[in-house]
């Protein structure tokens, strides 16, 4: 076949290149795209990965690669989504030969030809990719006609086939592509190196809830792997060094007795990795924790979101105030440390409310926290009542909440997040905690991690701009983008 493909992941920050190009900080490789790359690689094409967020090119350099290359695939965020546009033209420009292909959560939410591209799949793309690229180079448009998820250029002409790619059978042998990974450019949080021995396995898809704020309902039904079929990928991991595993999903928790096989899976075969999950705090029980303890998750990540019921309720968060202060009372029992994710801005928010927010924080053994402003994000229930109420226009992608959503303006709620990380890290008896637990956990990674970070806030005054979001922009596109949203959600 001996065709070059070129799979990129663009940047979150800018399209740059040389001494302009900014690193940021990943903490797991984009598992994804790695999905497609092993796809492509089985089906004999040349592949290679590009992840602009950790990987610096000069300009030059990346030129001959994509004059070299038969194809290159884009993996677009939404908040991405202009330095996607901005690498398809580049690209096209480039080599005019090469045929671009996109895929990707905002390409699974928007369902439109990507600018730029030749061909978009909206969806899960590993069990198909192989097939469409091949009818993509021989210009097979009848057999590109017969899988549904797919938009592409005919003849001037745009044919769209139809819903999406949703993989049913998840104990597939397809694997993501790690011989591609060099795993020392990841492992990073808040600019802080954890490890290089890092890699992620994705164990379940979709997620049951429908948060507001939130689009993962929209798009896919949820799904698990089998835990034999997930123990076997983290033996394997395992025996090649990796050290800290990271469940690259929404939320690990939803079927507790699949958590619970999962773990015991490890312990039955003795396999010693320290595991990171995202978790919702609905899910809560000592059999629970102390299996996912024995197992070696070390650290959960919850959306806690806000500690005012009246806010958690309107984002249908579907949990409450007491089960977030249970789970991390819980996890602080079985020596697992917890990292709260909360939102400010909901429109009813006042000071108070974040004042209440501050006061858990500091009240509840979280051992780190970060902090988001709201952002309306296309595809998401709040975007479109938003968007009915003329608040949002149909080109605006994303944008975070202001003075004209709610009580309190973005500089403010600014400051509100400033106060809150003050409040919550600048404590002794914080790291105190965090040193003395991690060194009975005898887990020495998380105890590093945390020495930097304290160096950091210490030394870097700054810091608290850099752990805090990177949000309040609006990201817009050129035409309208209501199309499909309204039958996903
Ligand atoms: C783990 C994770 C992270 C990790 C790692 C990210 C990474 N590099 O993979 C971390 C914590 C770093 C992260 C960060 C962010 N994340 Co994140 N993340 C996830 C999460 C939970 C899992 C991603 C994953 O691996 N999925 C499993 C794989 C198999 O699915 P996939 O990536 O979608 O890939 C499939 C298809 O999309 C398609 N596909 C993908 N790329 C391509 C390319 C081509 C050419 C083709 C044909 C197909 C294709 O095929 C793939 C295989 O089936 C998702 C939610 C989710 N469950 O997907 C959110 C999610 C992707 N993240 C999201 C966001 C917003 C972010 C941030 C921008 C948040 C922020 N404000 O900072 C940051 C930016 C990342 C950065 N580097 O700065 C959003 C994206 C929303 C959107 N509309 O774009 C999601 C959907 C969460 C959500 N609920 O909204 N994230
Ligand atoms: S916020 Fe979490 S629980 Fe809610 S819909 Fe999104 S992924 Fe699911």
């Amino acid at each position: 076949m001996n065709k070059n493909i070129t799979l990129v992941f663009p940047s979150f920050l800018s399209n740059a290149f040389g001494s302009k190009w900014r690193k940021n900080s990943s903490i797991v490789y984009p598992v994804g795209l790695f999905y497609i790359a092993a796809a492509l690689e089985r089906q004999g094409y040349s592949v290679r990965v590009i992840d602009f967020n950790v990987d610096k090119y000069e300009r030059e350099e990346f030129d001959e690669i994509v004059r070299s290359s038969d194809m290159v695939g884009i993996s677009v965020y939404t908040r991405s989504y202009r330095n996607a546009q901005g690498l398809c033209s580049y690209i096209r420009k480039v080599n005019p030969g090469a045929l671009i292909i996109a895929g990707g959560p905002h390409i699974n939410l928007m369902r439109e030809l990507f600018p730029g591209t030749d061909l978009i799949l909206v969806g899960e793309g590993e069990e198909v990719i192989g097939e469409v690229v091949t009818a993509l180079f021989n210009g097979d448009y009848e057999r590109l006609q017969g899988f549904p998820g797919l938009i592409f250029r005919k003849n001037g002409e745009i044919v769209n086939t139809g819903t999406f790619l949703q993989v049913s059978n998840l104990d597939t042998d397809i694997y993501p592509a790690r011989q591609l990974i060099d795993r020392s450019k990841y492992g990073e949080l808040i600019d802080i190196n954890v490890t290089d021995r890092i890699d992620s396995v994705v164990t379940s898809r979709g997620c049951p809830y429908s948060c507001t704020f939130c689009i993962r309902k929209c798009v896919f039904s949820y799904r698990v792997r089998s835990p034999e079929h997930v123990v076997d990928e983290i033996e394997q991991l395992s025996k090649s060094g990796t050290q800290i595993l990271v469940f690259n999903e929404d939320n690990f928790l939803v079927d507790r007795e699949r958590a619970i096989k999962i773990m015991d899976g490890i312990v039955e075969r003795g396999i010693k990795v320290r595991i990171l999950i995202q978790a919702r705090v609905d899910v809560v029980d000592d059999e629970l924790y102390s299996a996912l303890r024995r197992g070696g998750v070390f650290l959960i990540l919850y959306g806690i979101e806000s500690a005012n019921q009246d806010i958690l309720d309107f984002y249908d968060k579907r949990t409450t105030v007491e089960q977030a202060e249970r789970a991390i009372r819980t996890a602080k029992r079985y020596g697992i440390f917890t990292y709260g994710f909360f939102i400010l801005g909901a429109p009813m928010e006042r000071e108070e409310h974040i004042r209440r927010s501050i006061q858990f924080v500091l009240e509840n053994p979280l051992d780190f926290i970060a902090l988001n402003i709201l952002d309306y994000q296309y595809g998401s229930r709040l975007w479109k009542q938003a968007h009915k109420e003329g608040l949002v226009k149909d080109n605006q992608l994303i944008v975070t909440t202001n003075s004209r959503f709610g009580s309190l303006d973005t500089a403010t709620l600014e400051e509100f997040s400033k106060e809150m990380y003050r409040a919550f890290y600048l404590r002794p008896s914080l790291f105190a905690r965090i040193f003395a637990k991690s060194l009975r956990a005898r887990n020495f990674i998380l105890l590093k991690f945390t020495f930097k970070l304290l160096m950091k806030i210490l030394f870097n005054f700054r810091v608290f701009s850099f752990i805090s979001h990177d949000n309040p922009e609006t990201i817009e596109c050129e035409k309208s983008h209501i199309t499909d949203a309204e039958e996903m959600c």
